[in-house]
């Protein structure tokens, strides 16, 4: 891999200074179960080896974005630009009330004191990532080992991947314990059919894998159409929190690392969801039953 680092010069953009408050009312409760906090880069230095810089987006900040959009919870997910180091992640939930919860990333070789630790400190899950542009090696024997030893904290599996690595990923990914929840829906080609090959492939994982959860986030990271209503997104989206409307997950991927075409407004992220879970009740599962399901199970009754 290349160990040049990226800066804010090679495009990167910084979030939105400024969204939009939403149309759409989120319920009462509701978790953005897919966001970041990146540094602040002198506290807690970016990896080493990464594949872009992100800029700045600290905990204060996420705090204003969920209560701008009118959200009570976050799920914080340790992006690859923070590698293994998860102390940014966990200073936040440290600092959140209880409102945070995270997905870390782990080295192969973790020992149970840190994983403990990291279970002490809020996480609930940990993240591995096949997107080739993202990482050198696939981490296939790390996923299958540390995916076996987390089943006794009662975590779960977080996998990003792309719709056209799903193929041979397939029995792989199938033959994992415990929950496995996908990154934006497996990252599907939005130009192609929404009920085509590509993504009935997609479909048919979760189906034959009831442990099995997506979530219906990025529609600005796949859509060719963009911005504001993301139209070739939705019936990606609207297919798989229909057909499993009890395993999906929503969150606004705040502050949105690594996106060179364009930077979203946050709030007209929110109006998107109405498009894609369209009743009261599709929304209370997607925006609050599932995730706290997940995240907060001890608060469920
Ligand atoms: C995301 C998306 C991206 C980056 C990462 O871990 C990461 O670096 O997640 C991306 O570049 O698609 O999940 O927010």
């Amino acid at each position: 891999m290349s160990n040049r680092k990226f800066t804010m010069d090679d495009g990167w953009l910084e979030f939105h200074p400024n969204p939009s408050v939403p149309d759409f009312k989120v319920p009462r409760g509701s978790v953005d179960a897919h966001c970041h906090v990146f540094g602040p880069g002198d506290v807690f230095p970016y990896a080493a080896v990464r594949k872009y810089t992100p800029c700045d987006a600290p905990k204060e900040k996420l705090w204003e974005l969920r209560d701008h959009l009118g959200f009570a919870r976050n799920v914080i997910v340790q992006a690859t630009c923070h590698g293994t180091d998860n102390r940014a992640l966990v200073d936040a939930i440290h600092h959140s009330g209880g409102n945070a919860r995270g997905v870390a990333s782990v080295k192969r070789d973790v020992t149970d004191d840190e994983l403990q630790a990291l279970q002490d400190a809020g996480v609930r899950g940990v993240r591995f990532s096949f997107v080739k542009r993202l990482v050198d090696t696939l981490p296939h024997d790390a996923l299958r080992e540390v995916g076996e030893r987390i089943q006794a904290l009662g975590w779960h599996l977080v996998i990003y991947v792309e719709a056209q690595d799903l193929p041979e990923l397939y029995d792989f990914f199938s033959s994992l314990p415990g929950t496995i929840v996908f990154d934006h829906m497996g990252r599907p080609d939005v130009s192609k059919d929404a009920n085509g090959d590509e993504f009935d492939l997609f479909n048919k994982l979760l189906s034959e894998n009831e442990n099995m959860w997506a979530k219906v986030s990025c529609p600005d990271r796949l859509s060719v159409s963009g911005p504001p209503d993301y139209v070739d997104v939705v019936p990606f989206a609207k297919r798989i929190v229909e057909a499993f409307p009890d395993r999906v997950l929503w969150g606004t991927d705040w502050p949105h690392p690594n996106l060179t075409s364009h930077m979203p407004d946050d709030g007209k992220l929110v109006d998107y969801i109405p498009k894609i879970a369209a009743t009261p009740e599709l929304q209370r599962k997607l925006l609050v039953d599932n995730p706290m399901r997940l995240y907060w199970p001890e608060e469920m009754c």
